[in-house]
C-alpha cells in the first residue's frame, strides 16, 4: 500500500522587498548581480504598489492558495516547494519523507518543459529525494485539454467583453536562445499550447501570434520577438487592439503585474494600440481541476 503525496513546485518570490537581494542572488546561481540591474529589480517591485513589510508579488500567497485547494480536492498531502525561495524543494521532500510517505509526484507551477526551466526543478527534486521514495515527475501539462480549455474560456470572455477584433498575442517566459542549440522543444511546445488555444476559442489563424517577454539583462541574445517590438509590428501591420494571453504562466507575478500590465500596457498607449489581458488562472477551481486531473492521473499510474 502507497502513501503518496504531492510535491508542488513554484518559482517563488521574496516575502519583503528587502529580501530581493537575496532572491535575486539566488536566481543569478552565484554569478554576479550588476548593482544597476539590482535598483531596477528593486524598483519595478516597489511599483506593483506595496509597502516595505509586505510581500512585494503575490506568487507567494497564490502558490499557497494552489496548494490548499489542490490537498482539498487530492485527498492527500500537498507541500509547497520553491525554486528559488523558501521552503525550497528539498525542504518540502524532507517534510514528506519524514511523514512517511514513500510515494512524490512532482508537479511544477509551469506547464513547458526546458533545459533551463522544468529540467532544474527536476534535478533539485531528484537530488532531494536521492532514492528514498518512489517518484512521478511530470515533465510538461502544456497541451493538457482542461488547461488549454481553461485558457481558451479566458480568451473568449474578454473578447466578448467589447474586443472582439482584437488580434490575440499569446506570450511566454523567453529564455537565452542558445536552448535552440540542443534541440530544446521550449519554443515549439508554447506554439502547439497556442495553437490549441486559439483553435478552442474560435480564433482564426491571422488572427493571433506568439511573443516571448521578460527577457533578463544578462548580455547574452534571448528568444524573440519580445512583445514589445511584436506590439509595434503589429501596429504597423494595420493591428488596432491586442488581447495578450501568457501560455507560459499560470499566475499573478511581477512578469505579469509588471511587464505585460505595465510595461506593454504602456507601450501599447504609446503607440496608439488597444491593450487587455486574460485573467490568470491562479487558484480558480478550474486550474485546480485541471492540476488535480494531471496529479490524479499520475497516482492512479503508480497504483496500476
Ligand atoms: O513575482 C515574482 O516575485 C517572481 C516572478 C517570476 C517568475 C519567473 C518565471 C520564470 N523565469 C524564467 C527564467 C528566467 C531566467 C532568468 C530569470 C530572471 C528573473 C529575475 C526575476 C524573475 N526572473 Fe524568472 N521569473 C520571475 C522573476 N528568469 C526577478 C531577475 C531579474 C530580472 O531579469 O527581472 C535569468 C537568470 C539569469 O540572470 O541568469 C532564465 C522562466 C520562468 C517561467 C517558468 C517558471 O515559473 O519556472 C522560464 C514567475
Amino acid at each position: 500500500m502507497t502513501s503518496p503525496a504531492l510535491i508542488l513546485m513554484a518559482y517563488g518570490s521574496p516575502d519583503r522587498l528587502a529580501d530581493v537581494p537575496d532572491y535575486y542572488a539566488d536566481i543569478r546561481g552565484g554569478r554576479p548581480v550588476a548593482p544597476a540591474h539590482l535598483d531596477d529589480l528593486v524598483a519595478r517591485y516597489r511599483a506593483l504598489g506595496i509597502d516595505d513589510s509586505a510581500a512585494p508579488s503575490p506568487l507567494n500567497a497564490i502558490t499557497e492558495d494552489t496548494r490548499g485547494a489542490l490537498e482539498r480536492s487530492l485527498g492527500i498531502p500537498v507541500l509547497t516547494g520553491m525554486r528559488h525561495w523558501d521552503p525550497r524543494i528539498a525542504t518540502a521532500v524532507e517534510g514528506a519523507l519524514e511523514r512517511g510517505h514513500d510515494t512524490l509526484v512532482g508537479l511544477v507551477l509551469a506547464p513547458h518543459w526546458s533545459s533551463l526551466s522544468i529540467a532544474r526543478y527536476e534535478s533539485l527534486f531528484d537530488e532531494a529525494v536521492a532514492g528514498r521514495a518512489e517518484t512521478r515527475f511530470v515533465r510538461e501539462w502544456s497541451s493538457d485539454p482542461a488547461f488549454v480549455d481553461l485558457l481558451s474560456r479566458r480568451l473568449r470572455g474578454v473578447r466578448a467583453a467589447g474586443l472582439s477584433d482584437a488580434h490575440v498575442v499569446f506570450t511566454a517566459h523567453s529564455l537565452p536562445a542558445r536552448i535552440l542549440d540542443t534541440g530544446d522543444t521550449y519554443s515549439e511546445a508554447l506554439l502547439e499550447t497556442s495553437r490549441l488555444v486559439a483553435e478552442a476559442a474560435g480564433i482564426g489563424e491571422r488572427d493571433w501570434s506568439f511573443a516571448f517577454q521578460s527577457e533578463s539583462p544578462t548580455g547574452e541574445p534571448w528568444l524573440g520577438p519580445d512583445i514589445l517590438e511584436h506590439l509595434a509590428a503589429l501596429r504597423d501591420d494595420g493591428v488596432s487592439a491586442v488581447v495578450a494571453c501568457p501560455v507560459g504562466f499560470v499566475s499573478d507575478h511581477l512578469e505579469i503585474r509588471w511587464d505585460l500590465d505595465v510595461e506593454a500596457a504602456e507601450r501599447a498607449r504609446e503607440i496608439g494600440l488597444g491593450f487587455a489581458r486574460i485573467e490568470m488562472p491562479n487558484a480558480a477551481p478550474d486550474m485546480i481541476e485541471a492540476l488535480a486531473g494531471i496529479v490524479r492521473r499520475e497516482l492512479a499510474a503508480v497504483a496500476s
